[in-house]
């Protein structure tokens, strides 16, 4: 369910729709259909005009910041890359979407896989890295099969391979299917995936960019991160700065899914308000909502008030809300639904996922928290459960040895903080605020 209200944004008329401007168009996954748009022109102009050191200060200059989540900026990461490459650079892409709450790169994936394509040709070229590798999603298999097809195609009329347009530059780009493990999107357990390891998590540092995939310098970004370094080429760095805030930089795919009007994902600046988000855009909420889940599974709620809905989503105005912008996943919690049940939800998807290589992960994430959130939310709470469960989350956050464990922390509190009585409630009466019928959907 793409956004239907296409073209222009709201919030600043100089916006147009780049990213997705081509997503549920007919053929648009088609080398015809890309070349017919202008496609590969962005990759011509840095191959051929630019030096990768340029390209690297064009990224650095735009404020691109990384979009899978962490938004670390994209230039300054790719610029710890060494500049006189000694052995095999890589670039890889980060196609493992599978936080719940988020599915924008899904239809970058499946209706503009040249876009990726022509994304990663920039961005090796960058980082002087002559290979690429796509990590999709296992269970993305429309994705998969349109990406594998337009490798072909860009292949076989020399947008992949030997001397791209003349340059002198190589790359070949290789695509491979995760098989269903959320935690493959972690940077170092996906490279420990490609490399046909257990997905387990290294230590960092070293970084990718010292030591990555087989030992290599390696840089790792998302697929709306490399997909907007396309239009930062061809349009420059002001065009892209001039969109967004202060520090956030640029347009994001926003997506937004819960009892709303029209769920899907949405391409504005960053730096739009909720309010704007949810009315002009979603066409507004289909029942009282109480919570906003911002940026996907791993960002503390937080509650429905004009506060919250008038706040830009920007990574600075929801770190100020004591939350995180994330991949931008935004999620409504209806009021009928009880926070407890939507956080075991929540918590339940962590344990499943969890690879159990560290204690604090395998024991709490996997163990007691689910025990515990099973025990209070089918009426067997005990006076003292909640501060169990907040001693608990001390216990692993910061303490586990890669982010799925903070991630499964984070959202528990930021429901403690807006949502306590609804757990003391369940502890004192044995069931929820809302009627037994509610569950999260
Ligand atoms: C060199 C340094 N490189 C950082 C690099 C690092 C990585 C990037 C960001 O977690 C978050 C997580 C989820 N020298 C560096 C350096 N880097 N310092 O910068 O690193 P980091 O550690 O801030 O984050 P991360 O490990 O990449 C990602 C959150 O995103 N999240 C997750 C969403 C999940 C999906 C999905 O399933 N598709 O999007 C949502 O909020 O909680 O905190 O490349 O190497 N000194």
């Amino acid at each position: 369910s793409v956004a239907e209200k296409p073209i222009t944004s709201g919030h600043d008329p100089r916006f147009v729709r780049t990213l997705y401007a081509h997503v549920g168009r007919p053929n648009s996954w088609t080398l015809e259909y890309y070349l017919a748009h202008g496609g590969y022109e962005a990759a011509r102009k840095a191959l051929t005009r630019m030096t990768p050191d340029e390209v690297i200060e064009e990224v650095k200059k735009s404020g691109l910041r990384g979009r899978g989540g962490a938004g670390f900026p994209t230039g300054v990461k790719w610029s710890f890359m060494p500049k006189e490459p000694k052995t095999q650079h890589y670039i890889v892409c980060n196609a493992d979407e599978s936080e719940p709450g988020s599915f924008k790169d899904r239809y970058l994936l499946e209706d503009d896989p040249h876009q990726l394509i022509e994304g990663m040709i920039i961005a090796g070229y960058a980082i002087r890295a002559t290979k690429g590798y796509v990590y999709v999603r296992g269970e993305y298999r429309r994705a998969y099969d349109r990406l594998t097809a337009a490798i072909r195609e860009a292949y076989a009329k020399g947008y992949l391979g030997e001397n791209l347009f003349g340059s002198g530059f190589s790359f070949d780009l290789y695509v491979h299917r995760g098989a269903g493990a959320y935690i493959c999107g972690e940077e170092t357990a996906l490279m420990n995936s490609l490399e046909g390891l257990r997905a387990n998590p290294r230590m960092k540092p070293p970084f990718p960019a010292q030591s990555g995939l087989y030992g290599k310098p390696t840089t790792i970004n998302n697929v709306e991160t490399l997909c907007s370094v396309v239009h930062i080429i061809e349009r420059g760095a002001d065009w892209f700065g001039q969109m967004g805030t202060e520090r956030s930089k640029g347009h994001k795919l926003f997506q937004i899914s819960g009892p709303v009007r029209r769920p899907g994902v949405y391409e504005l600046p960053l730096g739009t308000t909720f309010r704007e988000l949810i009315y002009d855009w979603a066409g507004g909420p289909t029942e009282p909502i109480k919570a906003i889940i911002p940026g996907g599974s791993s960002t503390p709620p937080v509650p429905w008030t004009d506060e919250v809905l008038d706040s830009p989503m920007d990574y600075e105005h929801c770190q100020r809300l004591g939350t995180l912008l994330g991949t931008g996943g935004v999620i409504l919690i209806p009021e009928s639904v009880c926070i407890v049940n939507a956080m075991w939800n929540v918590t339940r998807f962590y344990a499943h996922e969890s690879c159990g290589k560290c204690t604090p992960c395998r024991e709490g994430v996997s163990g007691w928290l689910p025990k515990l959130f099973e025990k209070i939310e089918r009426g067997r709470g005990e006076p003292g459960d909640v501060e169990l469960l907040e001693n608990l989350l001390d216990n692993i956050e910061g303490k586990a040895f890669c982010p799925l464990a903070d991630a499964a922390v984070w959202p528990v509190r930021g429901s403690l903080k807006h949502f306590r009585h609804e757990y003391e409630h369940h502890i004192e009466h044995g069931t929820c605020v809302v009627p037994r019928t509610s569950r999260w959907r």
